[in-house]
């Protein structure tokens, strides 16, 4: 690719450029794609209303750039390596040219079911090879992905179906996720009862689980597979014609399907992906994410398939069958690139140096960091024991609404720091507002992080409803893009992101809004109202704490039972990771006059601060205060 930034003059020189003639910056990129026909304007752009367009008129399939294109050259070439859950399991490496082939087969099982450009196919599946095919089948006939995590529930499923009224839905009979065994057709069949969008659901074979395949609607994968040919020429798209939507929290109780289009995504991704990570041609990446999130989307399959990269995907979990399960593939497959999550971090470190060491990690060249801010501690383990202080980390700040990484270091060009997100890479013009939208120029000051300018991977539209998209993030501060996240800027100029000033936890490095679990909670039979805050968590960052209001005085053997119950409301309705990790039952949550839950206060209070709650005056009932403080899960 000819976009490789190679020295820090090179960053220096291409930041400048890309603020000066944003367009003659992102067309010179752009040109290294493969465009069925060029575009006409590079950019036209609003953030009132939004409207943001990049490459206007340019005609493209992603697919073509992911796959075809490299069959000359690296056909023969692992796209894709896949590691299964059970380390004895064979696993399979698809070359770019196997890859083509599967893609075009399952896109033609697609079209063959009906689906054809402009429809919407949700995908729920494990971390198996089938589940990139997919994704990638649906963007080779132009069909609009929406891929939801493995972990939600049939709830979740069907709230997101319905929203963007799918047609079909590709899953498999079960998952393997460490020891357990997960039903997923079950789990789709649970919810498909809600949806009468879905006319198909195409089943692939993975745990051999007795599943029922409903006549006229359900079809094995693999029969499907066998009435196609691997001749699926692709759909000519739009630059601006969406490629996915994936659905994420946010501050209200209804998670948004942000949109991502063909043309800036492919760019921005493929850009990212080469930049940060240096990659080089031959080396093995390896994301740790679910393809379920955009982490997945964009640095397991797209980002690195449309630079011919060698992606590593992992159906499996860090602790089983014990804890040095990455260390392992690092070492059996000559891992050069791991991105992975402070979470998986730092509960690695947990378990000690015994596991690390009896594996060789010198294939490791770049460590990556990504989804919640790493902590000083975890920056150091990883550097120490993992890159043995020879590897580059990058810290990666972004979000599902950017597409790709906004602020990172530039793998071995950028100086590091622990626990900071460095500088922005070139096409991004980032600034910190004050409470008032006032920007604060200078350094060493702290404010909420926005975004002045358009990338080519920013958030087109949230599906079906453009006005929450402006009003979630362009209303905030007149003609910005806000982030959400709270951020620094240190003497150097460098940022460092400080966590979420909206109601949207971080735990374990999944988005969770406080709106969501409050609902679900309410839910359940005997809850009156709850109240849900984050708290810090050493293995999760942040954990969730509920502060739950009963219909009647709970005694403490039936507070037990309450708990568990709620517990499992909570799972059924959005999925295990929304769980609260700690559940307090109070008689009255404190409410301004206006009704409003002061949530400054019961963070205090879950943080174990309880004696400096700040102002509580305009309270109505400042007694309930004393009231939760006596019964906090303090260290519990
Ligand atoms: C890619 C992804 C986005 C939110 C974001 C921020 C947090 C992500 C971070 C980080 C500090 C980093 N976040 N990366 N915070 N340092 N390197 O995670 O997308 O799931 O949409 O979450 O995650 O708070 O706003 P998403």
């Amino acid at each position: 690719m000819n976009f490789q930034i190679r020295t820090f003059d090179e960053y220096q020189e291409a930041y400048r450029y890309s603020v000066e003639d944003p367009e003659g910056f992102w067309a010179e990129i752009a040109q290294n794609f493969q465009w069925r026909k060029p575009w006409k304007k590079t950019l036209q752009w609003n953030f009132d209303e939004p409207n943001v367009q990049w490459f206007v008129g340019g005609k493209l399939n992603i697919t073509e750039n992911c796959l075809d294109r490299h069959l000359a050259e690296r056909g023969d070439q692992p796209a894709i390596i896949w590691e299964p859950n059970d380390p004895h399991e064979a696993g399979v490496t698809l070359t770019y040219r196997m890859l083509h082939d599967q893609v075009c087969r399952m896109a033609n099982v697609l079209k063959r079911n009906g689906v054809g450009k402009g429809d919407r196919v949700c995908i729920y599946m494990p971390m198996v090879p089938e589940l990139a095919i997919a994704v990638l089948a649906c963007a080779r006939i132009g069909a609009i992905h929406s891929v939801v995590f493995g972990g939600f529930s049939a709830q979740s499923i069907a709230d997101r179906i319905n929203d963007a009224q799918c047609c079909l839905v590709i899953t498999s009979d079960g998952a393997y996720r460490g020891n357990k065994e997960i039903p997923m057709k079950e789990t789709v069949d649970d919810a498909l009862v809600q949806c009468p969008s879905v006319k198909r659901v195409i089943v692939l074979t993975r745990t051999r689980t007795p599943v029922s395949m409903i006549k006229g609607r359900d079809l094995w994968m693999e029969q499907e597979l066998k009435q196609v040919t691997a001749e699926c020429p692709a759909e000519e798209m739009d630059a601006e014609d969406m490629l996915f939507i994936l659905y994420t929290s946010g501050s209200t109780g209804k998670p948004k399907g942000v949109v991502h289009t063909c043309g800036g995504y492919m760019i921005y991704t493929a850009y990212t992906f080469q930049n940060v990570f240096q990659y080089e041609p031959g080396q093995v990446h390896f994301c740790t994410a679910d393809i379920g999130w955009i982490t997945g989307h964009s640095y397991i399959v797209y980002g690195p398939l449309a630079c011919g990269a060698t992606s590593l995907l992992f159906e499996g979990i860090p602790t089983w069958p014990d804890c040095g399960r990455f260390w392992d593939i690092v070492d059996k497959h000559q891992v050069n690139i791991l991105y992975t999550a402070p979470t998986a971090i730092r509960s690695l470190m947990s378990f000690g140096l015994d596991k690390v060491e009896n594996h060789d990690l010198s294939s490791l060249k770049v460590l990556g960091s990504v989804g919640e801010p790493i902590n000083e501690e975890a920056w150091h383990w990883y550097d120490d024991h993992i890159g043995k202080n020879r590897c580059p980390i990058v810290d990666t700040w972004w979000q599902t609404e950017t597409a790709g990484i906004l602020i990172s270091p530039i793998a071995g060009i950028t100086k590091t720091k622990p626990t900071y997100a460095t500088l922005p890479l070139p096409g991004v013009q980032p600034l910190l507002v004050d409470e008032n939208g006032q920007e604060i120029e200078g350094n060493g000051v702290s404010g909420n992080l926005c975004i002045k300018f358009p990338w080519p991977g920013i958030i087109r539209t949230t599906y079906g409803d453009h006005e929450r998209c402006k009003q979630t993030y362009f209303s905030a501060y007149k003609g910005l893009y806000f982030t959400g996240d709270g951020c620094l800027r240190d003497e150097d100029g460098y940022y460092r992101i400080t966590g979420r000033v909206d109601d949207v936890l971080n735990v374990s490095g999944h988005r969770i809004g406080t709106a969501e679990v409050e609902n679900a909670i309410n839910m359940h039979t005997g809850v009156v109202e709850s109240a849900v805050v984050g708290y810090p968590h050493d293995i999760k960052g942040q954990g969730i704490y509920a502060y739950v209001i009963a219909e009647s005085q709970v005694s403490h053997s039936d507070a037990e039972l309450m708990k568990r119950d709620i517990l499992a409301t909570v799972s059924r309705v959005i999925g295990p990771i929304a769980k609260p990790d700690k559940i307090q039952f109070v008689n009255g949550l404190p409410k301004t006059r206006s009704g409003k839950i002061m949530r400054r206060i019961l963070r205090k209070i879950a943080e174990g601060e309880t004696g400096n709650l700040g102002d509580t005056s305009t309270l109505l009932d400042p007694a309930v205060v004393d009231d939760i403080k006596a019964g906090a899960l303090i260290g519990v």
